[in-house]
């Protein structure tokens, strides 16, 4: 079957998780996404590993769906196979550290010459400016995009959200920025350099605690647990940050990821009142508006868990449910990699993998009707290299003696 992205040929250069999660995305959606990496690989086939000698599932699981080549980029022949390469593609893609690719020899100015159509695609830490030099990872940019500062209970340090917004989190942007780019470039037949900060990536993510930071000015952000406000957003704990108040309830039997988040939206507290056993709030002034609740939502939800607690989460999401109020049960790893309906939606499959076996991915969150996804696993380190150099014109022999003298 057809698919969105048939004919676009990626040069990967990426490494590590940012890069490789948004190109593992733009092979689900059907590019021909060629992976290159150094003659050692990219450092985290061998980071991580659950099986001796085997690439570890830190990289299997991004970057299935693509082919792998092997080159030297900084030998001569290298760079000349470079250029014949992006010749050939539409869009590069990289993640290298501050100027790495400039180094190569490679600058934008020089690409736009080489192929005026390719669209050269980066992620870096920082945009241009102070930070432009220093190199980035996740935590980093949690820490600097605002997610880490808002993140937390007020009376404990800042703290990682578990979801890799830096890392994934960016690629997914990157994906966005590349897609416009070919959209563009059907009219203008021309490339464009496509950027993407980690830090600013969070820093969208986090735009709801700018909204705060700015509300402060005119008071107290009333429906934060907090009782003291200063001149910036502190951490709310579980607050939903939201207009709807929100918190994680304990339920039974009690252990570390038996709780449920629930929404108290205007409409859903008769219900929930009635539910719990507390009929009478539902009409009391002093509890019946969201305005009467505002002071007292840890009382409320002091109340709420009162009663969720002698039922596991599952019991209170199928009771809050029948009552359309919008809630969530915490749900562990372990249950998400073996919850049937996720398996069914595609959303966690399996893969065969030549060396490992088996192993389990998040499949693509991506669904269109006309381009389905297949996942198929991550290549070997230079698996591709045969029939892609081949495709420049090069012979057996020659890739034997390139292989031979360090330059794939
Ligand atoms: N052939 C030869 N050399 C190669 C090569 C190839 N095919 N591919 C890469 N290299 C070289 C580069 O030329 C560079 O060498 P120089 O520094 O001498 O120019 C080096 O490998 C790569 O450097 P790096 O800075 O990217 O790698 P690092 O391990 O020191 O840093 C990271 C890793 C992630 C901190 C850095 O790449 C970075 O800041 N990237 C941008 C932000 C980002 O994406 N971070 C998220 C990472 S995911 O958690």
């Amino acid at each position: 079957m057809e698919k969105a992205l048939d004919g676009v040929r990626v040069l990967d250069m990426t490494h590590v998780q940012s890069g490789p999660s948004c190109t593992q995305i733009l092979a689900w959606l059907g590019a021909d996404v060629v992976k290159l990496e150094a003659t050692s690989g990219d450092i985290t086939r061998q980071q991580l590993r659950d099986i001796p000698d085997v690439d570890s599932l830190y990289f299997t699981m991004l970057n299935c769906n693509k082919r792998s080549i092997t080159l030297n980029m900084k030998s001569d022949r290298g760079k000349e196979l470079f250029t014949e390469l992006l010749k050939s593609s539409d869009v590069l893609v990289e993640n290298f550290g501050p100027g790495a690719v400039d180094r190569m020899g490679f600058t934008w100015e020089r690409i736009q010459e080489i192929n005026p159509r390719l669209i050269f695609a980066s992620i870096k830490g920082f945009g241009p400016g102070r930070f432009a030099d220093c190199k980035a990872y996740e935590v980093v940019a949690q820490a600097m995009g605002g997610a880490m500062s808002t993140t937390g209970f007020e009376d404990g340090p800042p703290t990682v959200t578990g979801a890799q917004i830096g890392d994934s989190g960016t690629g997914m942007h990157l994906v966005a920025g590349i897609l416009a780019a070919l959209f563009q470039r059907v009219q203008t037949d021309r490339g464009q350099r496509v950027t993407v900060a980690m830090q600013e990536a969070v820093l969208n993510l986090t735009r709801v605690k700018l909204r705060d930071q700015q509300r402060l000015a005119h008071g107290p952000l009333k429906e934060y647990p907090n009782a003291e406000f200063g001149d910036e957003v502190p951490r709310s704990g579980n607050a939903s940050g939201g207009g709807q108040p929100g918190w994680a309830v304990r339920c039974s039997p009690g252990g570390p990821n038996d709780y449920i988040y629930i929404i108290v939206q205007p409409p859903g507290w008769p219900r929930i009142a009635e539910l719990i056993g507390r009929p009478e709030l539902a009409e009391d002034p002093e509890w019946s508006t969201p305005e009467a609740r505002l002071d007292k939502l840890d009382k409320m939800f002091a109340l709420i868990e009162e009663w969720t607690q002698q039922y596991s989460k599952w019991e209170v999401m199928d009771k809050l449910n029948e009552l359309t109020v919008p809630c969530g049960p915490i749900l562990s790893t372990k249950e998400l990699i073996e919850d049937e309906t996720l398996a069914e939606l595609g959303a966690v499959v399996d893969v065969k993998h030549p060396d490992r076996g088996e192993f389990k991915t998040v499949g693509s969150p991506l669904k269109l009707s006309d381009s389905p996804v297949a996942v198929e696993t991550s290549p070997a380190l230079g698996e591709h290299n045969g029939e892609i150099y081949a495709e420049l014109g090069l012979g057996e022999s020659e890739i034997s003696e390139l292989k031979a003298a360090g330059v794939i």
